[in-house]
């Protein structure tokens, strides 16, 4: 009888300890706080527009502008300072990283009836 007692708690001991390890390396899988810090959020040039063309970020987020028409376009601020894609080819894309507060008006310098904004929260 009483070897079956310790029978019984060894194969209860090891049970639980196979579910220890298991929520411990599953625990490990998920992804960290410091991959969502710093976001990407995407403009499509499409069709001659910025899409959108007004977007609210926080300071820190990333803005990809892509160009999907096939003529080009730029993403430039419009106090030509704050950011300057260049020109963008079809298929071509440029980043910039907002790190200070405040509205950013930009507009396509081949083709300047295209505006769009950035507003960068605190
Ligand atoms: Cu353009």
């Amino acid at each position: 009888m009483r070897r079956i007692i310790l029978l019984m708690t060894v194969a209860a001991l090891v049970v639980v300890s196979t579910l220890f390890v298991v929520s411990a390396s599953g625990a490990h899988k998920q992804p960290t706080a410091k991959a969502q810090k710093h976001p990407t959020r995407t403009v499509l040039i499409k069709g001659f527009r910025f899409k959108p063309a007004h977007i609210t970020i926080k300071r820190g987020t990333k803005v990809r502008w892509i160009n999907k028409d096939s003529t080009a376009h730029t993403a430039t601020a419009n106090n030509r300072r704050s950011f300057d894609s260049g020109r963008l080819g079809k298929g071509q894309r440029y980043s910039h990283t907002f790190k200070r507060a405040g509205k950013k008006p930009y507009h396509c310098k081949i083709h300047p009836h295209m505006r769009g904004r950035v507003v960068v929260k605190r």
